[in-house]
């Protein structure tokens, strides 16, 4: 009669648990599983040998094998529920670094946010600048009666002074009466309006605003442009008075530096009239492509308003005098700025409009 191999149990026992533990994945943890506990497994042949033990000893011996087959089916048991554990665990981080790579990359990326464009800022500097000197800011529409933008500015159908402004006509009402304002000088008029319409007068007030020329964009024209208006009109107002604002808003915006002239031109709505120049910033009077070799840059136009025009508002020119002038607003951030091509301002490059926020 044979004898359970006791010695043999718990060293295969041992060795299955030793196997069991040192199993780090699940993949592992199931091949010991196999080995230990599968049908060729040490444990399953004890079993078999049970078979030839006496009653007597089958049952004590059976018993003991089963502890030994519990001991290791629990360690499995514990094992894997260890090892699931620890790969869900991992799993959970993988997908916390991912959560945290989005998170890194929310912190590192800032979402540019926009600004206000270099002309708008212009405009801002500009009307400060004269708010600073007593103007008060009006706004006038950009879609314009030919009256306003013409003839009550003195200058009548046909008119050679029309071939000044290349102009944008609206399709509305008959043709060529409604047009996209050339410049801010029609607002003069609404303005007058107002003043003579609720007994108003003196006016002192700028009005800035985009205006629209069918002129071909170069360095220093684009076809929707900005210009601000300024307009007096009150009693005993001079061309000294004109000359004294040009020059206080000149040092006040490009500072004392820039050297600016004014020379005899010619509006319909002013008289005398001049157009007023500064030093070119790009080349700093050298001449360059910019300022047309000449040295000199235009900002705009000026002049004593033209009895006429007071006339068609019905504003007494033995009374009233005053002057008005329309400078550029692109051409004053292109100047300020030493921007060699207007039309940087339109293009778009965010790497140009960044230098401006
Ligand atoms: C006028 O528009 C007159 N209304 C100005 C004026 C007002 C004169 C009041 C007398 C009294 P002019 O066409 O020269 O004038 O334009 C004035 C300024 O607007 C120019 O000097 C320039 O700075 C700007 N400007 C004109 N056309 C363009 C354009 N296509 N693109 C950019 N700026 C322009």
């Amino acid at each position: 009669m044979t004898t359970f191999p006791l010695a043999n149990l718990a060293e295969e026992t041992a060795a299955a648990l030793t196997r069991i533990g040192a199993a780090n994945e699940l993949a592992d943890l199931l091949e010991a599983h196999a080995h230990v506990l599968g049908r060729r497994s040490a444990l399953v042949a004890l079993q078999k040998s049970l078979g030839a033990l006496a009653p007597q000893e089958r049952a004590g011996a059976g018993a003991t094998l089963q502890d030994a087959r519990r001991r290791v089916e629990e360690a499995y048991e514990a094992r894997r529920v260890e090892l699931e554990a620890r790969e869900r665990q991992r799993a959970l981080e993988l997908d916390r670094l991912d959560l945290g790579d989005v998170v890194v990359e929310r912190v590192t990326w800032s979402p540019s946010v926009g600004h206000p464009s270099l002309v708008a800022t212009t405009q801002r500097e500009l009307e400060d600048v004269f708010v600073a000197m007593g103007f008060r800011v009006a706004d006038g529409p950009e879609v314009e009666s030919d009256w306003y933008n013409f003839e009550a500015l003195n200058i009548p159908p046909a008119h050679p002074a029309r071939g000044m402004w290349d102009t944008f006509y609206v399709e509305l009402g008959d043709p060529e009466t409604v047009v996209l304002r050339t410049h801010t000088s029609p607002t003069q008029i609404h303005l007058m309006e107002h003043a003579v319409a609720t007994n108003t007068l003196p006016v002192h007030s700028v009005m800035p605003g985009r205006c629209y020329r069918r002129d071909t964009p170069d360095a220093r024209h684009l076809a929707a442009f900005h210009q601000v208006e300024g307009l007096v009109v009150d009693r005993g107002i001079s061309f000294a008075d004109l000359a004294g604002v040009i020059e206080t808003f000149t040092r006040a915006y490009f500072g004392p530096d820039i050297e600016s002239r004014l020379r005899p031109a010619y509006f319909p709505f002013t008289e005398p009239s001049a157009e007023f120049e500064i030093t070119c910033t790009i080349c700093r009077g050298e001449g360059c492509r910019t300022c047309s070799h000449t040295g000199w840059i235009e900002l705009g136009g000026c002049g004593m308003l033209d009895p006429a025009v007071l006339e068609a508002v019905h504003i007494d020119p033995d009374e009233w005098s005053g002057f008005a002038f329309g400078f550029g607003i692109d051409r004053c951030a292109q100047m300020r700025h030493q921007i060699a091509d207007m039309r940087a301002l339109i293009d778009n490059d965010v790497r140009f409009m960044e230098q401006f926020s």
